[in-house]
């Protein structure tokens, strides 16, 4: 009985399970919005508080289109008196409450009011002080491939702790209209923000910080007896994602984590097809390529269709990472001359230090449903104007 009752609480705590849920989307071309950073955004439900842009991880999904400005007032939510100097603190980390907005994997200027622009593009070296606002203008140029990208605090010595806590939002550059073929542009898509938290280094970086916010948030999920090296999507803990079948999804996923890395497939009942379509907000040469495995490793980016079919409606599956992914990626893959040099090259030695690991863990379930279509339609193979 008292296994029962752990393994009941524990579930329900977490609320594994429940529809995945989507960040509120804000777009560029609807003028300036407003932003803040906090140090008190709910860390699921695990009873202590973390860094998230707008009180929440993530933080909203911001779109905006090529040649146009994505313009954001941002403040600086967090508290003086958890901005410990450098002198001070024992170790790297320090400035836990000083903060900047960098928008990762935009290929935009990185200059800032420093050098005389009335407000910031991507400038890591801005300094925005608790209490304080700045202006940010990010110039999309006309010729910005549309892509997956994502932003988060870059502020040096706090980042690690700001953005791996979940300060940290998707930031997606659409494609202009007719840039892809029907098939690919009418994809309903799904954002997957996976984020990764491992409370042991937070809770470290934190100590060592004085940051205030995490201090006690590896302690806290011990004596809870709730996981300690967590991973959301969409601020989620093993969320469901119910689409039907016979359908093209575009996922857009991100990897939003500053140590360890992903392997992803999928198991289950539901037969589901992957295809490669971008990786870091880059569209391949020709898409779309089969693959059986989405590798992520820290700030990593993927754009994949995706399309389950069921014997029998409804059907399930997980969207797990795993060593398994591996061995199922290279019996299925098609190898290129090029790639059968590089399988012949010794293998390099796993990443060394802590944390440098695989994530072995369920990530997201899916549940599918009949829909109306009878067969998935087929992606004719396309060459994406660079
Ligand atoms: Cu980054």
């Amino acid at each position: 009985p008292a296994l029962v009752l752990a393994v009941c609480c524990l579930w329900a705590d977490t609320a594994q399970g429940a529809e995945l849920t989507f960040s509120a989307v804000k777009n560029a071309g609807d003028g300036q919005v407003d932003l803040s950073l906090v140090g008190t955004a709910p860390f699921v439900n695990y009873g202590f508080d973390t860094f998230g842009f707008d009180g929440a991880v993530p933080g909203p999904t911001f779109r905006v289109k090529p040649g146009e400005t994505l313009a954001i007032n941002f403040k600086n939510d967090l508290l003086a008196a958890n901005n410990v100097g450098c002198e001070t603190t024992a170790g790297e980390f320090c400035e836990a409450a000083t903060t900047n907005l960098h928008t990762h994997g935009l290929h935009i200027s990185s200059k800032g009011v420093a050098d005389g622009l009335a407000a910031n593009s991507d400038d890591v070296l801005v300094n925005i002080a608790p209490g304080a606002s700045a202006l940010y203008r990010f110039d999309i140029p006309q010729y910005h491939m549309g892509g997956t990208h994502w932003y988060h605090p870059h502020h040096h010595h706090a980042t690690a702790l700001q953005a791996g806590g979940g300060a940290a939002g998707l930031l997606i550059v659409d494609d202009p209209p007719g840039y892809l073929p029907t098939a690919y542009e009418s994809m309903e898509e799904k954002v997957l923000f996976i984020s990764g938290h491992n409370l042991d280094t937070l809770q470290t970086m934190a100590r060592s910080a004085q940051a205030g916010v995490l201090e006690q948030a590896f302690t806290t999920a011990q004596a809870a007896g709730l996981p300690a090296n967590v991973l959301l999507v969409n601020g989620q803990s093993l969320p469901t994602l119910t689409i039907d079948g016979n359908t093209w999804y575009r996922l857009r996923m991100v990897f939003a984590a500053v140590e360890q890395r992903l392997q992803l497939s999928t198991t289950g009942d539901a037969r589901c097809t992957l295809k490669l379509l971008a990786k870091d907000g880059v569209y391949l040469e020709t898409i779309p390529r089969d693959i059986t495995t989405i590798y992520l490793y820290p700030g990593a980016r993927a754009d994949v269709a995706f399309s389950c079919t069921c014997t029998t409606y409804p059907c399930s599956g997980t969207l797990q990472s795993g060593a398994g992914a591996a061995a199922g990626a290279t019996a299925g893959a098609r190898t290129s001359a090029g790639a059968r040099r590089l399988l012949q090259r010794p293998r390099p030695p796993p990443p060394p230090g802590p944390g440098a690991g695989m994530m072995e863990i369920d990530v997201m379930l899916f549940t599918v449903n009949r829909g109306t279509s009878i067969s998935t339609p087929i992606l004719e193979t396309f060459t994406p104007l660079r």
